[in-house]
């Protein structure tokens, strides 16, 4: 269990799970469109074991379920996302009338079981069709993106919490044009730098037509990590700053301080769409929110060997997770504190926090790492940064992108076989926190 109290976070702190479309929907039926996710999957090779997402959690079909584990759970909210090619097949044009149908299900069943909707217009799944024409590298789609904010605002805004406009966009510029690691899988210095600015483009130019429509509490998601040096050597000081240019600064100075940081720029530069300084104004716009995603810790060895950004990542020795990944509950803190300190006063929410985990339901690791990292957003709201609400990732196993069904960020145990649903002891954690006797709001 954990060892913090309800009543430490405020009588209006918000807890939620999240997930994503992807991720969990299966259901590609009823007029979807394809994504680049369903081409990527399908490609020998760019996902463990060839898994894909066709069937997933079936979350299509058995949602009302998920939202029951939610609402028994104690959540406040759900932050889930829309699958543009559900909406619009093919990108741009015409709506699918039940896709639009799915949504409206969806969202008025969390609002039968006073669940607040957080939604996301864009976790991953962009429209082959749209892929085609060249995706986040041409700078059209903005537009198109910015059409299909207004689409989903004008069926679902008024019944929505809040909106963010895209998860991650460091995973959509770097993890999926120059690591090649996720969808469209490019491996490409140019294809970076243009969807590193395209993405944010998007985000601002979505946020301005969205605001033209009325819609209210408008935000962004961005993923940071603890990037820090591997030794105290000042190449290797150097290494670390980079990174933190490359994954974190390069969202938060455009986002917030609209220009882009120095040190990545000298990379990135040859290689931007001509005049982008132009967009600054539009990348920065004014928002009602910031997400955080928050992970992991990261070092980095100056070398200068490597092309383009001369570093390379050196394994630490904390305790890690399922998935690799470092357990640094003190880099929430820090990047909570900094962004409050340093970029904007705007109110934050945690939007994902978890650990993948090996297989099983009962999770004590995962307990004690949702309870450190709940103690992570305390220390920071004392140190004055203003943490709104926090979401586990995730409410269920899911389809890990290119990891397939290995690694488990679940709070609730999925058996792919039979699609049953067993909650985790890291659910009846949040469980007892959230609806315990001993623990009032
Ligand atoms: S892959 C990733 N994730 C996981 C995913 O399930 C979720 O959809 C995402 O929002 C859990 O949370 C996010 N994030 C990418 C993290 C960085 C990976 C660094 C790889 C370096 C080579």
């Amino acid at each position: 269990m954990f060892t913090h109290k309800r009543a430490d976070f405020g009588q209006d702190f918000i807890f939620g799970a999240a997930t994503a479309s992807y991720q969990i929907e299966g259901g590609q039926t009823d007029g979807r469109g394809s994504s680049i996710w369903d081409t990527f999957s399908a490609t020998p090779g760019n996902v463990r074991d060839g898994d894909t997402g066709r069937v997933a959690c079936d979350h299509y079909n058995r949602w009302p379920e998920d939202l029951d584990l939610l609402a028994d759970g104690g959540f406040d909210a759900y932050r889930f996302s829309f699958a543009w090619p559900r909406l619009i097949p093919e990108g741009t044009g015409a709506a699918n009338p039940k896709g639009i149908d799915f949504y409206d299900r969806l969202i008025d069943g969390m609002l039968e079981r006073g669940l607040k909707p957080f939604a996301t217009l864009y976790h991953w799944d962009l429209p082959s069709a749209l892929q085609d024409r060249g995706g986040w590298m041409n700078r059209d789609i903005a537009a198109w993106f910015a059409d299909y904010a207004v689409l989903v605002n004008s069926r679902f805004g008024d019944r929505l919490a809040a909106t963010a406009t895209i998860n991650e966009p460091w995973c959509v510029a770097y993890l999926s044009h120059m690591l090649g690691i996720h969808a469209p899988g490019y491996r490409d210095i140019r294809a970076a730098a243009r969807v590193s600015h395209n993405v944010l483009l998007t985000h601002g130019t979505a946020i301005a037509a969205l605001r033209a429509e009325g819609a209210k509490n408008l935000g962004i998601v961005c993923n940071f990590e603890s990037a820090q040096p591997a030794s105290d050597s000042p190449e290797d000081r150097e290494a670390g700053r980079l990174w933190d240019g490359v994954f974190n600064r390069w969202y938060l100075d455009g986002l917030f301080k609209g220009r882009y940081p120095d040190d990545v720029l000298a990379q990135f530069g040859p290689h931007m769409p001509q005049a982008y300084t132009d967009d600054m104004a539009v990348v920065s716009a004014p928002l009602d929110w910031f997400g955080i995603n928050y992970y992991s810790r990261s070092l980095w060895a100056h070398d200068p060997r490597r092309s383009a950004f001369p570093l390379r990542q050196v394994e630490g020795p904390l305790e890690k997770t399922a998935i690799g990944w470092e357990i640094y509950p003190q880099g929430l803190e820090d990047i909570l504190t900094r962004i409050s300190d340093d970029y904007t006063k705007l109110p934050l929410y945690v939007t994902e926090n978890g650990m993948a985990e090996v297989e099983g339901t009962d999770d004590p690791r995962r307990v004690a790492y949702y309870d450190a990292h709940l103690g992570s957003v305390l220390a920071a709201r004392q140190r004055g940064a203003d943490v709104r609400g926090y979401f586990g990732w995730s409410l269920l196993d899911n389809f890990e992108w290119a990891e397939g069904y290995d690694k488990r960020f679940g709070l609730v145990h999925v058996d792919y076989q039979t699609q049953k649903r067993t909650p985790k002891t890291s659910y009846r954690a949040f469980q007892t926190l959230l609806t315990g006797a001993n623990n009032p709001r």
